[in-house]
């Protein structure tokens, strides 16, 4: 918040934008939990600031009190998530209650806790206890914020992002196999600072055997969890990804386990064995909605699944991606037989296609950046 002259006096909304700058310093810290901010203001003045910091450790509300101290009573609190009520096994004391045993005046929140065990109980007992709260400023800010932690506590699942990089034709390797580089390294580079904000990122096989990616993240605060796909357990030996480096969970078909557990695998390679897809012709594929639940109660709240292609195309044929990010060269590559990043059998119908409907497009470098949320028809 800019600190401006000794009278100026700062909007309801710009608490609200401080107390969202303030969440996002937990970036990376805070999965399974939510990323939460809380100013507290009295008289146009900001007079406590808090933010969650890192799983596991205090939510916001009990940081902007214990910085506020005696100034907290009578204050206005502005929250980006409705402060939490009391649940079974919850780790830390209730913030509605340690917020009206502050007497603040008021509670703003941005928007209600999706968590089930929360959910408008928080507001509630803050009424209760005789103070004004109401929810709503900046909610659209703040769904996009923790828009992993609402997809993970109330589908069950952790948000999917899609990511690719092709050339204008979606072909992500030329007939020959050869894929690198299709983009430039102004995308690389932003790609891999990307991965960074994922809890978890997930390949085949395939990709292991073909682009050998160690699928580290730049600058992240905790490495994402490496998952690989490899269905029949035939890992490439030496491949990056299996280096031990960084936590890592290599994903097969129950018949595959106990060749995988035999295998000597480094110690912070963990297995797991997934059903594989029930319908006709699947082939021996990984139930991705499974896999997705095991991947949530793990506490992966966002997953950024990076290929290739036929990873690409079960995802978005089970309607389980989210969000896209493509990278997209301004070249043509061509060629019937070279893999695009969506291929299978194709949809049939224009009417039945997923799409984005609310696409950015930015230049990255000579390449185009096309970030948007999937709609499924
Ligand atoms: C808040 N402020 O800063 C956060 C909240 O296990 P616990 O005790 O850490 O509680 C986790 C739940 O609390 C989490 O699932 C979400 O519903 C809420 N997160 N609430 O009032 C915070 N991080
Ligand atoms: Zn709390």
């Amino acid at each position: 918040m800019k600190r401006t002259g000794s009278n100026a006096r700062v909007s309801p909304a710009g608490f609200m934008r401080r107390a969202l700058s303030l969440a996002r310093r937990g970036a990376g810290r805070t999965s399974p939990n939510p990323m939460v901010g809380c100013v507290l203001a009295r008289g146009g003045r900001v007079v406590g600031e808090g933010w969650h910091r890192l799983f596991g450790g205090p939510h916001a509300e009990p940081m902007a009190l214990a910085r506020a101290g005696a100034k907290a009573r009578g204050s206005t609190a502005f929250v980006t998530l409705e402060p939490c009520a009391e649940f079974p096994g919850k780790k830390t004391p209730s913030c509605a209650r340690l917020l009206a045993q502050a007497r603040v005046a008021r509670v703003r929140a941005a928007m209600l806790d999706p968590n089930p065990r929360v959910a408008g109980r928080g507001l509630s007992m803050l009424r209760r206890a005789g103070i004004r709260a109401d929810c709503g400023l900046l909610s659209q800010k703040a769904r996009e914020l923790n828009a992993p932690f609402v997809t993970w506590a109330t589908g069950g699942r952790p948000r999917v992002t899609l990511k690719a990089a092709a050339s204008l034709d979606g072909k992500i390797a030329t007939f020959r196999g050869e894929s690198k580089w299709i983009t430039s390294a102004a995308s690389r580079r932003l790609s891999r600072r990307l991965r960074a904000g994922a809890d978890a990122i997930l390949v085949g096989v395939g990709t292991v055997l073909a682009d050998d990616p160690r699928l580290t993240a730049g600058g992240s605060a905790r490495p994402p969890l490496r998952v690989v796909l490899a269905p029949r357990f035939r890992p490439p030996r030496g491949a990056r990804v299996l280096d031990g480096s960084a936590p890592t969970l290599l994903v097969v078909a129950p018949g595959a386990l106990r060749r995988a557990r035999a295998a000597g695998l480094p110690k912070n390679i963990s297995v797991l064995a997934v059903d594989t897809e029930r319908r006709p012709g699947s082939n021996g594929k990984i139930d991705l909605k499974i896999l997705l639940r095991a991947l949530a109660e793990r506490g992966v709240l966002s997953l950024l699944v990076e290929g290739g292609g036929r990873v690409h195309t079960s995802f978005l044929e089970s309607g389980l991606v989210d969000e896209v990010r493509l990278f997209l060269a301004p070249r043509f590559v061509g060629g019937e037989k070279a893999p695009g990043f969506f291929g299978g059998k194709g949809v049939g119908r224009l009417a039945k296609t997923p799409w984005l409907r609310t696409a950015r497009v930015r230049r990255v470098g000579e390449d185009i950046l096309i970030t948007g949320r999937i709609e499924q028809p």
